[in-house]
């Protein structure tokens, strides 16, 4: 203890402080020991990172001696004659989990720094267990500092990270101080431009997770994608102890009950033969207990067995050739302002998608919360999940790659036991350049490496067939590297008007299953016209008519992903009346109310679903 100790102040002090590694994420942080540190937190504003930096501009966190000011002490007067200008205990409160914007009217534009402080008292429920200081998702640069010793920094909005505190948490008045920025960066990912909120602030729920002084830090249990007959993977055991311990892998229901050794690295893999599978799938989806046991921990997972695979054109779900009813959906809440967090908002995002008559939903353009996805498992909705590579990012920068393959990572490394989930979407709309092509295919590759058991696609852009616009094509030399071709479209909006959708034909040259990730309209809800009027319903109405009949026409279409479910807020989008600060293109309004479209698409999803 007392080496781990000295250790972390020399990382503390040596200016060298750790960034979060994905390889000590926790994996199954939902049914864990857990302690929620959600509710009210003290904040501070720092638009000028006036707690982090001395007026010489240099860190205080990396300075031997740093000065009271640093707010990550979370310093008090100690006589009358100190100095000490802040006081985080006489601040106003914020609630965690949640974007800063929607909270404060002050923070509602709000791009930077804010400090958030929370004190708490712990009890161990065994003495030789370890503690983790556990972030669900935090946006976008995050620098978390323990009873005044800097744990580590993480970087990416939308992906869970954990840190140590096992030897710096005492029983009274512990403080937790977490600087978050979220200020865009050329470099980021995503970049500067983007079509959606940049909400700030600790968006999902935070927690301290207690486990054995040897853990099962994470596991991959799914069906062999080679073998349906076959559960194979692995499990992770880190702490003191890891060479040659024994793991108990049962599945009750399976009759598996398999003993593991784990190697000299606490690393077990394993192949157990399962013959009477019950498959998941989005008509059955079926979930087993699946329950890890080491002599000192028990962790139990609800997952689900299915294999997702293509041939030809068809994507095969348990071999049987499906086809993807979905819609496209952005993280925000329907029953308040802001980023969706709580399973509550989850619930209806997804119950909506359901009334849609969805088997799929496209979880845009980034990670959405572990709700959705468990719920998913649950409601037999297949996924795609979204690495948040938007637009034109930086390509040619190594650290912004390496940014985007770290957000990747974190993503599978949360969600690779999910049923639901059948695609990791790589990126959204980038522009064909060499650049891109090596960045993306770098990606994919790195995707294929960590997990065999998905589809890999990207939301890529269609053009003219040899300069014809009435001829449109897939041209990109990343399509060669998908499972699924997808491609976004917005013939009818930003292409001409609706009807000019009878006038495209589709000359799609890949043998792959083809998706159409996007089209769409914006309507705004109660305004009412003629079919050409834009914003009215009638206009987005008949777009949906229009397309989902150009649709019909192209062979290799496997399902469809319109934008969007829920109008959604878009510092982009400024024009009076109608959009007001919203995305207008839902097929529901931001207060709960169905547009014409949404009538539509039920019924062409219906009949879909009746004659498939
Ligand atoms: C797109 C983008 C999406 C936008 C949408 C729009 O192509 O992928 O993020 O919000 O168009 O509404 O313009």
């Amino acid at each position: 203890m007392f080496r781990k100790y000295l250790l972390l102040l020399i990382v503390t002090f040596s200016g060298v402080s750790s960034i979060f590694a994905q390889d000590q994420l926790l994996v199954n942080a939902y049914n864990r020991t857990t302690t929620s540190l959600n509710g009210n937190w003290k904040y501070i504003i720092d638009p000028y990172e006036n707690g982090y930096y001395n007026y010489r501009y240099e860190p205080f966190d990396q300075q031997e001696h740093p000065w009271a000011s640093a707010f990550f002490l979370n310093s008090k007067p100690k006589s009358p004659s100190d100095l000490i200008e802040y006081d985080f205990d006489q601040m106003d409160e914020l609630n965690v989990p949640g974007d800063w914007n929607s909270q404060k009217a002050e923070l509602l534009y709000y791009e930077g720094t804010v400090w958030y402080k929370k004190s708490f008292d712990y009890t161990f429920t065994k003495k030789e267990h370890r503690l983790f200081l556990y972030f669900e998702a935090s946006n976008y640069k995050t620098e978390v500092y323990f009873n005044g010793k800097k744990l580590g920094t993480h970087i990416g909005g939308f992906t869970p990270f954990n840190f140590e505190v096992t030897d710096l948490v005492k029983e009274k008045d512990n403080f937790v101080v977490v600087k978050v920025d979220n200020k865009r960066l050329k470099e980021g990912i995503p970049t500067l431009n983007t079509d959606w909120w940049n909400y700030g602030g600790l968006t999902r729920d935070v927690k301290l997770i207690e486990t054995g002084s040897t853990f099962i830090q994470d596991y991959f249990i799914q069906l062999n994608p080679e073998n349906n007959q076959q559960i194979k993977g692995y499990i992770q055991l880190k702490g003191d102890d890891i060479e040659q311990q024994k793991i108990q892998l049962s599945i009750p229901e399976l009759k598996i009950n398999r003993r593991l050794k784990t190697d000299e690295k606490g690393f077990a893999t394993f192949e157990i033969p399962a013959k009477k599978v019950q498959y998941w799938s989005d008509e059955n989806p079926y979930l087993y207990q699946v329950i890890l046991e080491t002599k000192e921990e028990k962790l139990k997972d609800q997952i689900g067995f299915r294999t997702i695979r293509t041939k030809g054109t068809q994507i095969l779900l348990n071999d049987t050739p499906v086809y993807l009813r979905g819609i496209s959906i952005h993280e925000e809440s329907p029953l308040r302002d802001g980023r969706g967090y709580s399973e509550a908002d989850a619930k209806q995002l997804l119950e909506w998608a359901k009334e849609l008559g969805c088997n799929y939903v496209r979880l845009a353009h980034y990670p959405h919360n572990e709700h959705m996805l468990r719920l998913a498992d649950q409601m037999g909705i297949l996924v795609w999940e979204e690495n948040p590579v938007y637009w034109t990012i930086d390509w040619e920068n190594p650290s912004t790659y390496q940014n985007a393959e770290n957000q990747l990572a974190e993503l599978i490394a949360r969600d690779k036991n999910r049923a639901s989930v059948i695609i990791w979407s790589m990126a959204n709309e980038t522009p064909n350049i060499p650049a891109r092509n090596n960045f993306l295919n770098k990606l994919a590759q790195f995707a294929k490496s960590k997990d065999a058991t998905r589809l890999i696609s990207a939301a890529l852009e269609q053009k003219n067939y040899k300069d014809n616009p009435l001829i449109r094509t897939i041209d990109d030399p990343f399509a060669d590297q998908v499972d699924i071709l997808s491609f976004n479209e917005y013939i009818g909006w930003y292409d001409g008007l609706p009807d000019k959708c009878q006038k495209i034909t589709w000359k799609i040259e890949q043998n792959k299953p083809v998706l159409i990730s996007e089209f769409g309209a914006g309507a705004k809800k109660g305004l009412y016209g003629d079919k050409n009027t834009r914003w009215t319903e009638e206009f987005q109405e008949d777009l949906y008519v229009q397309t989902l009949k150009m649709i019909d026409g192209i062979a290799k279409i496997q399902g469809i992903s319109p934008w969007i479910l829920v109008d959604f807020k878009s510092p982009r989008r400024v024009l009076p009346v109608i959009q007001d600060g919203w995305n207008r293109k839902g097929l529901i309004s931001n207060d709960g109310q169905k547009k014409k479209a949404f009538y539509i698409l039920q019924d062409y999803f219906k009949k879909k679903a009746n004659s498939e």
